[in-house]
């Protein structure tokens, strides 16, 4: 698919960099821009050289200000489902890409634009961000996963705070309520995403997926369930020849070098 609304770009160690490209709407997600964003997933979930993703937005002033209200105010009920859903599903695979993301929230994550960012794996912010879900403002509750991602984030009462008032948060208090991992100056945005995703994609690329999809899956169906779907991991993880690798490579005090097999 040709791309009119992101922009994307793969690095020679494997991050895809994809950035939402209508700054002059505030990166705002139209339909069309989130079929953009949903074909550049499958890209990276689909391409073995691509390892990790950041999302970020163009500009400096939005990550992404949310669903294009343009848009939303001419949908019927049946489109707006069909548009929840889509979404959703887009933001799904994102999130179960079974390789790390990072959201680089580099201004407003509102609405759609928060919902993105928790779809990745983890989310870093500039100092000038702001994140919230305004959607009872305007009539309408969140569709992109914001009343089951955020819950699962912050936890139950801080979420319905932000649900219920629709007011925006600073990039330093969404960092002391856990929905940031980190605050940095926007110049250092991509910088500080990339280098975290460097010391991770250093580790053992099976055991990562693995991971990633232990806590997804734990999360789903419970801690004893999810305790047994976790020694199978570790079952398949002991099975691999980066295991074989990695504890060789301790004991003879040198650093691994995995091969993701
Ligand atoms: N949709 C469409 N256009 C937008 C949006 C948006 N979400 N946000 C900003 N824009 C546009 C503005 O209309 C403006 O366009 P123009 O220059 O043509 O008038 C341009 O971007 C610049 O915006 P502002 O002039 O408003 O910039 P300010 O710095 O004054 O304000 C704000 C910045 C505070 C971020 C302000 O733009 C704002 O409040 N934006 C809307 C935020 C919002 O309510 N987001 C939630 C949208 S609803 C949603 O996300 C639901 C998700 C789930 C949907 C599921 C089914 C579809």
């Amino acid at each position: 698919m040709a791309y009119s609304q992101i922009l994307f770009e793969a690095d020679e160690h494997g991050i895809a960099l994809i950035t939402v490209n209508r700054p002059e709407k505030l990166n705002a997600l139209s339909g069309s821009l989130v079929a953009e964003l949903r074909d550049a997933f499958e890209r990276v979930a689909g391409e073995s050289a691509i390892r990790a993703a950041i999302v970020t937005g163009a500009g400096d002033k939005a990550f992404v200000a949310g669903a294009d209200i343009k848009e939303l105010a001419a949908l019927s009920a049946i489109e707006a489902r069909q548009y929840a859903l889509r979404g959703q599903q887009a933001f799904r695979l994102l999130e179960t890409l079974g390789k790390p993301s990072v959201a680089a929230v580099n201004g407003y994550a509102l609405g759609g634009g928060l919902e993105l960012a928790m779809a990745c794996t983890v989310r870093f912010a500039s100092e000038n961000a702001r994140l919230g879900q305004p959607e009872v403002k305007l009539g309408i509750i969140p569709g992109y996963g914001g009343t089951q991602r955020l819950p699962r984030l912050v936890g139950r009462g801080r979420a319905l705070e932000l649900l219920l008032s629709g007011e925006a948060v600073t990039a330093a208090e969404a960092h002391r309520i856990g929905l940031v991992n980190a605050v940095v100056p926007q110049a250092e945005l991509l910088g500080h995403s990339r280098s975290w995703l460097h010391k991770v994609m250093a580790n053992a690329p099976l055991a990562l997926g693995l991971v990633l999809e232990s806590v997804d899956v734990g999360l789903d169906i419970g801690l004893e369930a999810g305790m047994r779907f976790e020694a199978a991991a570790f079952g398949i993880s002991a099975a691999t020849e980066d295991r074989r690798e990695g504890t060789r490579a301790f004991l003879e005090k040198r650093s691994p070098a995995f091969a993701g097999k």
